[in-house]
């Protein structure tokens, strides 16, 4: 009833909730599966440095093997409405061997494929390049020393064949995202010739082309430990993203806090056919926090849209908080993507658009600001009921009971 008023309301607006709808069920969000697991990964050989990924935290629960993380997938996939992705590292194999970095074979993640196919979802990977002996320095694919750089650049291709494989398998393109830590805490004498090794390193590591798969490049401001230079900047990696024609990672994170993450998308999109976004939320620094529906997601979800954007637009989450329960950490924050999304669909882009071209700013904001009372919650409420998916009291029972039922672990 709720919805059929609101359909009715949206419609007065020349907005079409069901084309909205159904728009919306098919827009996959690759879910990260690092945020299941503090970003610990089941390698049996442990490697002692974060790379300046920190997750904060000791909530119960954590998954401690695939099985554990699979389960809590599974869960976290029945709360959120559509389909969707799972985003793989390298750190997460699940094999009784213990292959070094540069051993990996496809065969070692195979089970998550078989896994994937189970529960109809796609997968991305990730070569990992921290939490490794060989990464305590912060620096991997631009180490001065060129057998550490050496050895980084066969995690990396090995990772590129299982990505293939693992697209290959699905049916479904892999992306294979490469973030390194490399960078120096206190200022470097050249970083020149860091970046000029990381670049000499990613085209060693890129240079044959893989069918099945899509190479990915993610730049950093800065991180703990690396404060002074991150070799792999925005600037680095928007130019080798053009000269390579790789995808371009940009992640919420990874900007100085007052930047606006969503203005980047139109400009890169003009010079790049495809991007990849990690939504993330920041506070004081690139700290992960689960994302809300908060004003930069929905400034991110209106550029997709208003730039028709989606369709070249892979959509990655990065957080992960152990403060909270992981499982709602995972569900809250895909639902926020996905409201998001669903706001952007329902504008009236005909009337705003036209409102801009004619420069009359004030119907402009008299429109954006009338707009926000529209009652999307009923129409994400239906979305919800048409996926099975629970919304409010029953969404916090269901994942409260979830997590009460892994607080042994
Ligand atoms: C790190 C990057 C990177 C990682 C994952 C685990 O700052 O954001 O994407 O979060 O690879
Ligand atoms: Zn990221």
């Amino acid at each position: 009833m709720g919805y059929e008023i609101a359909k009715a309301q949206f419609a007065e607006w020349g907005v079409d909730t069901e084309a909205a709808i159904t728009l919306l069920q098919d827009i996959p969000i690759s879910v990260h599966c690092w945020q299941g697991d503090d970003v610990v990964g089941f390698e049996n050989q442990k490697g002692t440095s974060g790379g300046g990924i920190q997750a904060t935290g000791n909530h119960p629960g954590r998954a401690r093997n695939p099985a554990e993380l699979r389960a809590d997938l599974e869960f976290a996939y029945a709360n959120i409405p559509g389909r969707h992705r799972l985003n793989l590292h390298a750190m997460y194999m699940d094999t009784d061997e213990s292959p070094d970095r540069d051993e990996i074979e496809y065969r070692h993640f195979s089970s998550w494929v078989d896994w994937a196919k189970n529960v109809g979802i796609g997968l991305d990977f990730n070569p990992t390049f921290f939490a490794h002996p060989k990464a305590d320095d912060n620096l991997t694919l631009a180490h001065p020393d060129q057998g550490i750089r050496d050895f980084w650049i066969e995690h990396g291709s090995r990772t590129r064949d299982i990505a293939a494989q693992m697209g290959a398998e699905l049916g479904s393109p892999c992306i294979n995202n490469i973030w390194v830590p490399d960078g120096y805490k206190d200022l470097p004498i050249d970083r020149f010739v860091a970046r000029a090794r990381l670049e000499a390193s990613l085209d060693t590591m890129l240079a044959e082309t893989k069918p099945e798969m899509l190479d990915a490049v993610e730049s950093k401001l800065f991180g703990i430990g690396v404060e002074a230079c991150t070799v792999g900047s925005h600037e680095f990696y928007l130019g080798y993203a053009i000269r390579n024609n790789t995808l371009l990672c940009l992640d919420m994170g990874h900007f100085h806090p007052t930047e606006n993450i969503a203005d980047k998308l139109s400009a890169v999109a003009l010079s790049l056919p495809e991007i990849l976004l990690h939504v993330s939320r920041p506070i004081r620094w690139d700290s992960d926090h689960v994302i809300l529906l908060n004003d930069d997601v929905l400034a991110m979800a209106h550029e997709l849209v208003s730039a028709d954007l989606l369709g070249r637009t892979h959509i990655g989450l990065d957080f992960f908080d152990a403060t909270i329960s992981r499982t709602a950490a995972w569900v809250i924050g895909t639902r926020n993507m996905q409201k998001a999304l669903l706001q952007a669909l329902l504008k009236p882009w005909d009337q705003l658009r036209a409102a801009e071209d004619a420069l009359d700013f004030t119907a402009r904001l008299t429109l954006t600001e009338e707009l926000k009372d529209l009652p999307y919650g009923a129409v994400w409420n239906e979305f919800c009921a048409r996926n099975n998916v629970p919304t409010g009291l029953k969404l916090i029972s269901d994942l409260d009971a979830y997590q009460a039922s892994v607080m042994d672990r």
